[in-house]
């Protein structure tokens, strides 16, 4: 049985003001309709009018061929260069505008317009090529979040070379894995990161994954920290040293549509990374509509996304889709609470921030802090919200909406995957009535539909499986070095149809209501429930922050609920509240959804992306040792605190 019950009722609406709808890209039901329509119709006619605006070096000859599953090839016979498309093609008129307005964690500063990113970006791809890379060689990037790590990704870009991006904060065998299976030869990092006002030695750590790996032959190394870093002769370069002799005059390499641009390690439930594969052509037009269309990117926008360009997230919406259209963006290196709780919106306030793009665990622990550290920093410039990344409950949403968006500001709450390459379900800002917890309709060219293991469409508000009918431009186009498992984790459950492994259901107004990784239901007496729908009942009492939901197994009812609870600031630890929690899920959702078992915590165990890591707690829950990779726990800590709960 692939049904998952649908038990969270929201039903309040909120459609975009007249003044916003106006001035949007997308401004009328109507435009959506007609344009949605074209888009699943007549693709063809469809992305040719938006390929168009890129700068192509050789037109494509076809844009879709069909092909079995998983192997649409998009584009073909095109040729274009990634970095031209985000840097080159704004020289000629916007050559001045700002590109990135980088803020340090420490305080410090920079601002670099089109012209200049151009310049670094052409010096670094010809430093790169000095070293031997050069198209479709691998290069890891292991970066702090500064300017140059945008420049590092653009210069791979720019000599097609294939990048691969692994976010600071992995450890060095992390590192080391993604190097190995990527067969990488060089690797751009820096001395250090600044986290928290300390340094995290990126350099020691890439030192370390390196040993025993002489295949690499060049480690570039950007000076930020200024920590002692071990140096070794010949491998060894310094970023500032090799740039400054290095010539500013760099062609872009024409790459075929279907060119590989990066590399991005995900990490399934099991087994070992996948190296996610895009292409070029397809996924740089999937990123320039997206970031356009569902920020509704104008000339004078202030674009911050806060994710950190080791994700995906980072991929889309900081680098390709907001420089493809010229904008002008926000790029801070720190954590949100360094060194006050209240950085993000000082930042907001400092650069007039106008669309700023977050995920729901920094929303949740904005609530945490408190409203005190969001009061005080004017936040009028913002004009639209976004979230992304797990699905946002309901209370957070409208938190958000008020605390921070002051009731006007749209929220677009984007629903996607490293796989998808761009946003696939979200509203559009001046069309779309939003509504909390849901990421509302498909994208243009994304036919979405809730099946059952079978492949039968479920009905209106049914739970099930989230499936993806059609090919789309930014699709992943395979794992690297493991065709079969691309096939059987994506393309095998139904023919032709892309599993994203998430369930959801679509309401009456077809609105699609993410449920949460199927591997994360709870099965409680043959009832199927969404991980989602309970912790939103959870984080809608008003003593709880955060929760986290897992079954355990049960002699009775098969699986029993346990639920992970962080409260809020000042409520005690006391049997009473766990009870009123208890109470309150079952008046809330049903009895059949009452938690078995609450258990207070201060934190939850999630990836370094933010995410839950509800198979974790399931191992918890149940007390058994856990066989799961915890090599990309964000911190050790809180699995300890957890397991010693048990005892
Ligand atoms: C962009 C990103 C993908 C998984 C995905 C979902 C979950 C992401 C939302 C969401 C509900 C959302 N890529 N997810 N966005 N769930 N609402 N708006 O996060 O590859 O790291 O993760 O994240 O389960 O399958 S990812």
């Amino acid at each position: 049985m692939s049904q998952i019950e649908n038990v969270l009722h929201e039903s309040r609406s909120f459609p975009p003001s007249s003044e916003f709808r106006e001035q949007a890209h997308v401004s009328s039901e109507e435009q959506y309709q007609r344009m949605y329509a074209e888009s699943i119709e007549e693709p063809e006619v469809f992305w040719d009018r938006v390929a168009k605006n890129l700068p192509w070096i050789e037109p494509y000859q076809t844009v879709l061929e069909p092909a079995e599953a998983g192997r649409a090839r998009w584009f073909g016979g095109g040729q274009l260069n990634a970095s031209a498309v985000c840097l080159d093609q704004h020289l000629e008129h916007n050559g001045d505008k700002v590109a990135l307005l980088w803020e340090g964690e420490p305080g410090d500063s920079r601002s670099l317009t089109y012209a200049e990113l151009h310049r670094d970006v052409c010096r670094l791809a010809n430093v790169l090529r000095e070293r031997g890379v050069s198209k479709g060689d691998r290069v890891a990037i292991y970066m702090p979040m500064i300017p140059e790590l945008a420049m590092a990704v653009l210069a791979c870009a720019r000599l097609g070379a294939i990048h691969s991006v692994v976010f600071g904060g992995f450890s060095a065998q992390a590192l080391a894995d993604r190097i190995d299976d990527g067969q990488c030869q060089a690797v751009i990092t820096a001395d250090g990161a600044w986290r928290r006002g300390k340094v995290l030695p990126l350099k020691r750590e890439v030192d370390l994954a390196l040993e025993g790996r002489p295949e690499v032959h060049t480690v570039l190394t950007v000076r930020r920290t200024e920590n002692e870093v071990a140096w070794q002769e010949g491998r060894d370069v310094w970023f500032h040293e090799a740039m400054e002799g290095a010539s500013e005059e760099c062609a872009p390499e024409p790459m075929d549509s279907e060119d590989i641009l990066f590399l991005l390690y995900t990490s399934g439930s099991t087994g070992k990374p996948k190296g996610i594969m895009h292409s070029t052509g397809g996924y740089m037009v999937g990123a320039y509509l997206s970031a356009r269309y569902v920020f509704d990117l104008k000339d004078d926008d202030v674009f911050w996304c806060t994710a950190d360009v080791g994700w995906i997230t980072g991929h889309s919406y900081i680098v390709y889709g907001p420089m493809a259209n010229g904008a002008t963006q926000v790029m801070y290196e720190g954590a949100p609470n360094a060194p006050h709780e209240g950085r993000f919106w000082e930042i907001c306030a400092k650069y007039k921030v106008s669309v700023f793009y977050t995920a729901p665990t920094a929303i949740r622990a904005f609530m945490k802090w408190g409203d005190e550290h969001v009061e005080g920093h004017d936040l009028s410039s913002l004009r639209l919200l976004g979230s992304v990344g797990e699905p946002i409950n309901p209370e957070a949403w409208m938190w958000y909406r008020r605390t921070i968006g002051g009731e006007r500001c749209p929220i677009v709450d984007t629903w996607w995957q490293t796989e998808t390459g761009g946003i696939m379900l979200t509203p559009l800002p001046g069309v779309t009535a939003t509504k909390p917890g849901s990421c509302t309709r498909p994208f243009f060219g994304v036919d979405a539909a809730i099946l059952d293991e079978d492949g039968n469409r479920l009905p209106t508000n049914a739970g099930g499986l989230l499936a993806i009918r059609k090919p789309w431009p930014s699709m992943l186009r395979g794992i690297w070095g493991d065709a079969e498992r691309f096939e059987e984790t994506y393309w095998s459950k139904w023919p032709g149809v892309y599993f994203p492994g998430d369930g959801a259901r679509v309401d009456e107004d077809g609105c699609f209501w993410i449920l949460g990784r199927v591997d994360d239901v709870i099965n409680v007496s043959g009832h199927r429930l969404s991980t989602m729908e309970v912790e939103s009942a959870l984080v809608a009492h008003e003593s709880v922050v955060e929760a986290a939901v897992v079954g355990r197994p049960d002699d009775l009812t098969g699986q029993a609920i346990v639920a992970f609870v962080t409260p809020g600031k000042g409520v005690g630890t006391s049997e009473e509240l766990k009870q009123a929690l208890q109470e309150h899920v079952a008046a809330e959702i049903g009895k059949l959804a009452r938690p078995a078992e609450i258990r207070l915590t201060d934190a939850l165990p999630k990836t370094r992306s933010g995410k839950i890591m509800r198979r974790l707690l399931r191992d918890i829950a149940a007390g058994v040792e856990t066989v799961q990779d915890i090599s990309t726990i964000e911190d050790q800590d809180v699995l300890v605190k957890l397991r010693g709960d048990d005892q």
